[in-house]
This record gives structure tokens, sequence and C-alpha cells, in this order.
């Protein structure tokens, strides 16, 4: 088993302490935090995603493996966010309403503020007057909207609405993501985009503020 693989077995088992010591190990061998990120840490929560589909994981267990990932993300974290970089543009992003995931939406966030953006993080279960509330406040260029539930994709419409209702959504680039959200799902609800990754999302906001 490599170190990567090791990473991503500790991730998967919930094992906090192995997380940690690995990863600070990695980073002192110098590899590069976006390896660790996506061949480490996400690879753990991939391991996680289908055990839970087949119910071979409970919530329990899914938790402990979500919060060492973030472990790993908070030691990873200080060495991708980098403030010198003048800002490229403002983002503001959320998990909608009814939806409590946040890793896909943490990833994002960390990979945007890496890559220049300032980003504004609404967290999780964010109702569409929240939004709106904020984009007055912060004028962001881009909204980012994360749902990891079918149920809450609806939650995406709502929100597009709401700004729309405001007089908002004309100066405005949405961009919508999550694991069952898809390109034409984006069309369908007048999203401006759709990335399935962190580092799509990223090269989507370059293109649409470009
Ligand atoms: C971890 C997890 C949990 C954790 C969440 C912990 C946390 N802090 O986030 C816990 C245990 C709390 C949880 C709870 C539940 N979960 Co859950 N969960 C998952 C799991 C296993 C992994 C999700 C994950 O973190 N993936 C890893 C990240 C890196 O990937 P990602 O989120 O897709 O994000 C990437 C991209 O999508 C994209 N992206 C994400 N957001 C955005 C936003 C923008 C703007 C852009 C551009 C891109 C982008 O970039 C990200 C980084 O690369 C998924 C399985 C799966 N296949 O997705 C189920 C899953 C999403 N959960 C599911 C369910 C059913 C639930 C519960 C209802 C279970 C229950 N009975 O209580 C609850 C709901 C709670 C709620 N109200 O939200 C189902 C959803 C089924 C469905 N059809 O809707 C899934 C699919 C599992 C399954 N059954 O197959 N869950």
């Amino acid at each position: 088993m490599n170190d990567f693989s090791k990473l991503a077995d500790s991730v998967f088992r919930g094992d906090f302490s192995t997380v940690a010591n690995l990863t600070k190990q990695l980073i002192d061998n110098g590899v590069d935090p976006l390896e660790i990120i996506n061949k480490g840490l996400i690879e753990g929560m991939n391991i996680v995603a289908p055990k839970f589909k087949a119910g071979e994981m409970f919530v329990p267990e899914v938790m402990m493996a979500a919060k060492s990932m973030h472990t790993g993300l908070e030691l990873v974290k200080p060495l991708i966010a980098d403030s010198d970089v003048p800002s490229k543009g403002t983002v503001l992003m959320g998990t909608v309403k009814g939806d409590l995931h946040d890793i896909g939406k943490n990833l994002v966030v960390m990979i945007l503020q890496s890559g220049g953006f300032k980003v504004i993080d609404l967290g999780v279960d964010v109702p569409a007057e929240k939004f709106v509330e904020a984009v007055k406040e912060h004028k962001p260029q881009i909204v980012g909207l994360s749902a990891l539930l079918t149920t809450t994709m609806p939650a995406m419409k709502e929100t597009i609405n709401a700004l729309q209702e405001v007089g908002l959504r004309d100066g405005l680039k949405i961009l919508v993501g999550g694991a069952p959200v898809s390109q034409s799902f984006a069309k369908e609800i007048g999203a401006n985009g759709y990335a399935n990754d962190a580092m799509a999302a990223k090269e989507l906001c370059e293109n649409l503020l470009s």
C-alpha cells in the first residue's frame, strides 16, 4: 500500500490521528498539496460513497470519515490558500436549503481561494433569502450552489428564482454542482454553468470572468 492509499484508507476508517500523521508526513516530504487532497483525502471518501449506498456503512461511520477528511484538509489548507494573490473576483458559495453536505462545497471553496478568488462561504442549509441578502451585501460576480440530495435540487431553482425576483439575477453568474447535478439540469434551471469537481469549478469561474 503506498502513502496515498494508506491515507485514503485512514479517511475511510475515520482514523483521525493516522490521517493527521500521514498528511503531515506527505507535506514534510514535499508532496504537492493538491495531490494529497486528490489522491489521498478525496480517494478516502470515494471508498465511503459506494459502501454507504450499499448499506455497508452507516451515518456515524460516514461522519467519522468526513471529519477525518477535514482533519487532513485543515493541514494542507494553509499551503494552498495564497492570500498575496490579487483577487480574481468574489464568489459566494453555499449548500442549498435542506442539505447538510459540505465536503465537496468546502473543497470548491478551498480550490477557488487557492486560485486567487475571494470566497464568501454561507455554509450549509442556506435558504434562498439568505443568498439574496448576501448578494446584496457582498456583491459577488459569481454565486455557487451545492446540493447532494435529489430532494434539495429544486432549492437551487428556488434560489435562482428568488434572485431573479429582486432584480439581482442579471449581473450574476450562477454555478451549480454536487453529485446529483448535471450540465442538463444546470441548463434546465437557468444556471450559467456546472462543474463536476473543484478544479473544473475553478476553471469555469476563470472562464466566466475572463
Ligand atoms: C458524506 C455523506 C454524508 C455525510 C455528510 C457530511 C458532510 N459534512 O458533508 C452525512 C453522514 C451527514 C450524510 C447525511 C445524509 N446523506 Co449523505 N452522503 C455522503 C456521501 C457518502 C459522500 C458525499 C461527499 O462528501 N462526497 C465527496 C465530495 C468531494 O464530492 P461532492 O460532494 O460530489 O463534491 C464535488 C463535486 O460534486 C463538485 N461540487 C460540489 N458542490 C459544488 C458546487 C459548485 C458550485 C460546483 C461548481 C461544484 C461542486 O466539486 C466537489 C469537489 O470535487 C454521499 C455519496 C455520494 N455518492 O455522493 C452520500 C449521499 C449524498 N447522501 C445521501 C443521503 C440519502 C443522506 C441522508 C438523507 C441519510 C440519512 N438517512 O440521514 C442524510 C441527509 C442529511 C441532509 N439533510 O443533508 C444519498 C443521497 C441520495 C439522493 N438520491 O438524494 C447519497 C448519494 C448516498 C446514497 N444513498 O447513495 N451524508
